[in-house]
């Protein structure tokens, strides 16, 4: 079957690499409507070879034949219209962070939790770039060892704030001030993504810790976060530290993350292997490497885990998301 399918947030850096995705993976579409704000209207986008004529968003864009409708646009966009393309029996997949922690909303990671989109109401929610990347070797790590606790500490690319971080790397790298982060990123680390929230963590770090609970169903885990920008321009990093209830010998944990769907395993200190942002870049897995105890706890380990935010983190994951929707369609 062949949908008719809309982007929404079309020339944004995620929507751009919707397109590139669903080339990629050659996505059956019939009719394909690319909306972006007033600002972008007009502009041409070529995909698969044909060119198409960007449109401006508005209550109507929906009473077009749409079946599905992927929305990379910000929270208010989403906020807003993902109703209204319910309304109009769109099916949206979701990647901005309004939706993600609503109890009717399923939040999925296809490798993890591909049975929550069984009981979506039109609206399915893409994680945050970050989580994503961290559940996909979790999930087969908590099925084996049941996890008790997990410390996330993270370095994340400037492209997770799109066109205005990448330019403010750019621009610092010359000598020139940010326009979007409150420090300059060139040259420095920032322990500060999104707002600061009342109990002293950044939005970027509860998403991490209530999405992890969400993604996982298990609500019993303890999470805490600290998340940094570093001046990478591709690929978020994350020192993850777990610890587990049960006893388990290493090797059993190689296994485990050997054999994880969506994870490969790049682990050989003896030759300097460990996963990096520039290997990364323009791939779809998630690279776990370091693997090794820690020793100041009973059943604990350390990973390094590496992913492209704006493939995995994000477009690709909304794209798994609609293949599954398609199997059902
Ligand atoms: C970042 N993780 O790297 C963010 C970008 O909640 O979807 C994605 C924000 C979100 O800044």
């Amino acid at each position: 079957k062949k949908v008719n399918l809309a982007i929404v947030g079309a020339t944004g850096m995620v929507g751009r690499t919707f397109l590139k995705i669903l080339e990629e993976r050659n996505f059956p579409i019939n009719q394909l409507y690319l909306f972006a704000s007033a600002k972008s209207k007009g502009k041409k986008v070529e995909f698969r070879g044909k060119e198409y004529t960007v449109e401006e968003l508005t209550e109507e864009s929906f009473k077009k034949d749409i079946d599905i409708a992927l929305f990379s646009a910000g929270g208010s966009v989403s906020k807003k219209f993902a109703p209204i393309a319910k309304e109009n029996d769109v099916i949206v997949v979701d990647n901005s962070s309004a939706w993600r922690m609503e109890k009717d909303i399923p939040l999925v990671v296809p490798e993890v939790n591909p049975q929550d989109i069984n009981w979506h109401n039109g609206i399915i929610a893409n994680p945050n770039c970050s989580t994503i990347q961290c559940v996909v070797p979790l999930k087969p790590l908590h099925d084996t060892f049941k996890i008790k606790r997990i410390v996330y500490s993270t370095y994340q690319a400037v492209s997770g704030s799109g066109m205005a971080g990448m330019k403010d790397l750019e621009n610092g790298l010359k000598g020139m001030d940010s326009e979007n982060y409150p420090h300059p990123i060139a040259f420095n680390c920032l322990p500060h993504i999104d707002v600061f929230m009342e109990n002293g963590y950044t939005k970027e770090e509860m998403k991490m810790i209530e999405e992890t609970k969400k993604i996982l169903n298990d609500y019993e885990l303890k999470i805490t976060a600290t998340t940094v920008r570093v001046p990478v321009k591709y690929g978020h990093s994350v020192s993850v530290n777990i610890e587990f209830e049960k006893p388990f010998e290493l090797e059993e944990v190689y296994k485990v993350l050997e054999n994880a769907e969506g994870v490969v395993v790049e682990d050989d200190v003896n030759s300097n292997l460990y996963p990096l942002q520039i290997n990364a870049e323009g791939t779809d897995e998630v690279y776990v490497g370091r693997i090794r105890r820690d020793f100041s706890i009973e059943n604990g380990i350390n990973m390094w885990v590496v992913a492209d935010n704006i493939r995995k983190g994000a477009a690709t994951n909304t794209v798994q998301i609609a293949e599954l929707l398609l199997k059902k369609m």
